[in-house]
């Protein structure tokens, strides 16, 4: 037998492997870390209570084994509520035939908030969230980007309530913006750089359609972006997409922290941990849980949904949908080409997004995931997706033999 021979052979028997690791037995190993997600579909009702006590019970081994000082001294004051963006939180679908100006209001902004219950973060933002706000334009069109240091109207802006040498320290002296979607030396970010209290602008010619990554560029570059400084720019081709019913906007960011996952209190970026590229988070949209519960991305059966997925920051995700097929996937922000069809999972590189279409036709919920699983399990990259709507005979339900 040749290489190519075993090669195949070797890839055929791992998927068989993956297909005989059913989604049911996924479903239940989530849900038991997730405890607090109650899932409205029967494999969770299944789940025994005595699975459920081993799993509090060495949880709160877990805990004990920490030295855990009262949570009050630890946890900083937050700035803000919620840092997440909703991933419902974009721009609808354009309806135009004309190129036009495209204006966009940024601003960049430094703010503590908590990155899980009890866990608090300074996170770096674009307009005060993570990931930044969503940008829609159509290929044609001049986008003009106004970036503004500190919150317009706020003691945030131009920080007054710090000297410039604590900003240096800080290593936030200067914030800018590269834009995948520009054509030109730094995707805009040598013209945007901006000093507290300035505000810099500057126009590009959108002319590549796709799906597109943005972020800080202002030096040290990786801890900018690892402390929450990216968003996405979608270039819609000049014919338009495909009318959907649906769109959604995830970007999966990894974090490091000083204390490993879930350690109380406040949390600052381990540099450490940013060159080994050892995150303790990899994050949807911001903080754990920012995309389940009442946060859950939500649609009905049989409507099509679009979903933009990035990431952010500086390790490829491995995105998938437990219990859900693409039907079609844009790779590597390629709109324009022919997708790939009936994916299961799929890579996305670092400062690279995808455009993923399907639709689900059995109601119930589904987990977004890294399904490099110990992110989703243990370190937060993890999103639900609720479908409402009727049942139909015949496409998934429990049998007996
Ligand atoms: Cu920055």
């Amino acid at each position: 037998m040749n290489k190519t021979h075993s090669l195949l052979l070797l890839s055929i028997a791992l998927s068989s492997t993956i297909i005989g690791c059913s989604d049911e037995a996924k479903h239940k190993a989530i849900a038991e870390k997730y405890r607090v997600l109650q899932a409205g579909n029967a494999q969770h009702k299944a789940m025994s209570a005595q699975k459920i006590s081993a799993a509090a019970h060495s949880d709160e081994e877990r805990h004990h084994a920490m030295p855990m000082p009262a949570k009050t001294a630890l946890v900083h004051n937050t700035d803000i509520a919620e840092i997440g963006r909703r991933a419902d939180d974009l721009p609808p679908q354009l309806n135009r035939t004309e190129a036009q100006l495209v204006s966009v209001d940024l601003y960049t902004d430094e703010l503590v908030a908590e990155m899980m219950p009890d866990v608090t973060y300074q996170y770096w933002t674009y307009n005060g969230k993570v990931p930044g706000p969503f940008i829609r334009a159509r290929a044609g069109d001049q986008v003009e980007i106004h970036l503004n240091h500190g919150k317009p109207g706020t003691a945030h802006q131009g920080h007054n309530e710090h000297t410039s040498a604590e900003h240096a320290a800080a290593g936030h002296s200067t914030h800018s913006i590269d834009l995948h979607a520009v054509a030109g030396p730094g995707g805009g970010a040598p013209l945007m750089e901006v000093g507290q209290g300035e505000e810099k602008s500057f126009r590009f010619k959108a002319m590549h359609p796709g799906i597109f990554v943005y972020h800080c560029a202002s030096p040290h570059v990786p801890s900018h972006i690892a402390n929450g400084m990216y968003g996405m720019i979608l270039v819609e081709p000049a014919e338009g997409l495909a009318k959907v019913d649906r769109e959604f906007y995830v970007m999966q960011g990894d974090f490091y922290t000083t204390g490993k996952y879930g350690a109380k209190g406040f949390q600052a970026l381990s540099k450490e941990k940013l060159l080994a590229e050892q995150p303790d988070y990899f994050l949807f949209n911001g903080r754990v849980n920012s995309l389940t519960g009442e946060r859950a991305l939500k649609a009905k059966t049989g409507e099509k949904i679009r979903l933009f997925v990035g990431v952010g920051s500086h390790v490829a995700a491995n995105f998938h949908i437990i219990g859900a097929v693409f039907d079609k996937l844009y790779k590597d922000g390629a709109i324009t080409n022919p997708p790939l069809k009936d994916v299961q999972t799929t890579t996305i590189s670092p400062g690279s997004a995808v455009m993923i279409e399907f639709t689900a036709e059995v109601p119930g919920k589904y987990l977004l995931v890294d399904h490099s699983l110990s992110r989703a399990i243990d370190k937060g990259a993890l999103a639900e997706l609720v479908i409402e709507g009727a049942e139909q005979p015949g496409l998934y339900r429990q049998v007996s033999r």
